[in-house]
């Protein structure tokens, strides 16, 4: 590989000479179907799975025939084929989806185990902490496998951590911890061998520390000049191959003449893999066919009430009945949450659940939004559904880069859908302060891959989660946390669904078009009911990603004005975005400029009277009037 680096025949290499007993030896420990997630020094894992050598080196080219469709590169791919579930770059998140592998392994009665490859470095990452805890807490069978190579890029060891070995850490799990010699491939077997066997029959974690050495740079152009170079030697003596080719000829199982004709073997393989590699081209970009990948496909049946049989309910019940109507129709759905088990949630919408689906399938979590949401895309990649409930949308941060790296580039990037919708108990009005009332579907209406849902009516907030949760796609799930108990409508008992990415008009007029969503679409109700002059249009959108252009293009073509109102702050807002793109697309209907009303751009206050001056609100009319002065 060196070599061909060096021969710019392969891209960007991040070594493992000198950690290949690592690799190697877990993977061969293992069995081909249990799921491996491996780093980037890894490569031993590929090829111990006798992946195709052709097809990683299209991998690592770009070219077609690599498992990216050239879309990632290096080892940021899994394949269920092979059981294995590469990286992100952000390191730490896969030990996240490994607890959620091993979850569906354990409520499937598998009797498997999940393995997850680490850095020393990455161990640093809260994401480690609290996939770690999580697995101990719910006793995964997950092997957490730290290779403690002395370095993180150039960060030695005692600049990363404290602690005299990651055995110790596994003390403070309440896990077991072990700290062996990772250069002894043996040693490496045995260990994991043993340790599968008794995990399978009694799942709980465990965290094994290799201790190993990397021989080269953190990649090949970074080198190793900060690396003493007593280190290098010292530990260029204890190199696993060597060492066990050693141990082999000494105990008289191989010669020196099967050693070269392995040797030859492999770098033939290696050839022929290689050749068919460089004899592809990188794949014609296909503007539609990148965008059709940003979801797995689904083609959504809206399903009717099949009775007529009706009751009137609140907004937080509809949510509830749509919930539980989804587990009973999805025996597969996992929901995972802050006190949602026998508290019933914070807003007590899973109140009664436990009785109902079990403590297997309505999980009390601990304190940790990222380690959940990883292990809601584990769930997924073992063909399970999962519902994740943020206590306050506001927590979501805790949790973000599982979401936006994760849930939703993965079908992109390797065909792996993330069947797992997020509900977000949001908004403003309750004096919660600036952390339990934050609007924040913009973060993530920019991120490719997610699609969002934000009912106003009681209506469609059991038939859009239905919907959410049918669909094999990551959703955020927004709903107003004033409105759970403010409104009430008569809604049918039985299972429906709504269509995703159609908007409703709730108000028909023709003097203007107020573009809104969720809390947005009372207040524009309220007013306009004080306001009989005024004829308005007033369009929900229901889902914001992808929202519905065609009734957007309508209404503004009915009435040439437009108002675009969210609750959100004002900047950058999914205002901004709509504005966009009703001057590109409907500039010939306007009569006037497009107005946008939305929060403050200020944090949300606490204080009654400041909360109401940064919510949009009592600014609305005067924007009504200001658009149709013009
Ligand atoms: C969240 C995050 N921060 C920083 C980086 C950049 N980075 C990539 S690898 C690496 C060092 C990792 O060290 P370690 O986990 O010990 O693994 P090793 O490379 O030694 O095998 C860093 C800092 C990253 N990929 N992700």
């Amino acid at each position: 590989m060196l070599i061909l680096l060096r021969q710019n025949k392969i891209s960007k290499w991040f070594s493992g000479i000198g950690q290949e007993a690592v690799s190697v030896g877990v993977t061969l420990a293992l069995a081909d179907d249990e799921y491996i997630l491996p780093m980037h020094r890894n490569l031993g894992v590929f090829t111990s799975r006798n992946m195709p050598f052709e097809r990683l080196f299209a991998q690592w080219q770009g070219t077609t025939n690599g498992y990216t469709k050239g879309r990632d590169r290096s080892f940021h791919f899994g394949t269920n084929e092979h059981h294995i579930v590469g990286m992100i770059s952000h390191l730490g998140p896969q030990n996240g989806v490994a607890d959620g592998i091993a979850l569906a392994s354990k409520l499937k009665n598998e009797k498997k185990v999940t393995l997850v490859f680490n850095g020393d470095g990455g161990t640093s990452e809260g994401d480690f902490h609290e996939a770690v805890n999580v697995a101990a807490v719910w006793d995964l069978p997950v092997i957490f496998v730290v290779e403690n190579n002395g370095y993180g890029l150039s960060t030695p060891s005692s600049e990363q951590f404290r602690c005299a070995s990651f055995a110790d850490k596994a003390i403070g799990y309440g896990m077991e911890g072990i700290s062996i010699d990772g250069n002894n491939i043996l040693e490496v077997y045995d260990t994991i061998h043993s340790l599968a066997k008794k995990m399978r029959m009694n799942p709980k974690p465990v965290l094994v520390e290799c201790r190993t050495f990397r021989m080269r740079g953190h990649e090949e152009a970074s080198g190793t000049k900060y690396v003493p170079p007593q280190l290098l030697d010292e530990w260029g003596k204890k190199d696993p191959i060597n060492t066990y080719e050693k141990f082999l000829i000494n105990e008289k199982i191989i010669d020196e003449g099967y050693i070269g004709g392995l040797r030859g073997k492999i770098k033939k393989e290696i050839e022929d893999g290689l050749a068919v590699a460089v004899g592809e081209t990188h794949p014609a970009a296909d503007t539609n066919a990148e965008l059709a990948d940003i979801y797995a496909s689904f083609t959504q049946r809206v399903t009717e009430p099949t009775s007529s049989a009706k009751t009137e309910k609140r907004f937080i019940d509809a949510i509830r009945d749509g919930l539980h109507q989804s587990m009973s129709k999805f025996d597969n759905l996992v929901l995972m949450g802050q006190d949602i088990a026998e508290y019933g949630g914070v807003f007590k919408i899973t109140e009664g659940f436990v009785e109902k689906f079990g403590k297997e399938r309505v999980r009390n979590t601990p304190i940790c939004e990222s380690a959940i949401l990883g292990a809601a895309l584990g769930l997924s990649i073992k063909d399970m559904k999962a519902m994740v409930e943020m206590q306050f949308a506001d927590f979501v941060t805790e949790g973000f880069n599982q979401i936006i790296n994760n849930l939703a580039k993965t079908h992109w990037r390797w065909g792996q859908p993330a069947d797992v919708v997020v509900r977000m108990p949001t908004g403003a009005g309750t004096a919660a302060g600036p952390f339990h009332s934050q609007s924040n579907e913009a973060w993530f209406f920019h991120t490719p891959g997610l699609k969002i849902v934000y009912p106003s009516t009681v209506y469609d907030a059991k038939g859009l989660l239905c919907a959410a949760l049918e669909d094999p796609n990551p959703y955020l799930y927004f709903e107003h946390k004033l409105l759970y108990r403010s409104i009430k409508e008569v809604i049918p008992d039985d299972y429906y669904t709504i269509e995703i990415g159609k908007a409703k008009l709730v108000k028909e007029g023709s003097d203007l078009s107020i573009i809104t969503y969720g809390m947005g679409v009372h207040w524009a109700l309220e007013i306009l009911s004080m306001q009989e002059d005024i004829s308005a249009d007033i369009l929900d959108l229901r889902t914001l990603l992808p929202w519905d252009k065609e009734a957007v293009t309508e209404t503004v073509r009915k009435t040439g004005r437009v108002l675009i109102l969210h609750e959100d702050t004002l900047t950058g807002g999914i205002g901004a975005e709509l504005s966009a793109w009703i001057s590109e697309h409907c500039f010939e209907h306007l009569d006037a400029p497009i107005i946008r009303v939305g929060g403050l751009d200020t944090p949300i206050p606490f204080a009654p009277t400041l909360e109401r001056n940064f919510l949009p609100k009592e600014r609305i009319r005067s924007k009504i009037e200001e658009l149709l002065a013009y």
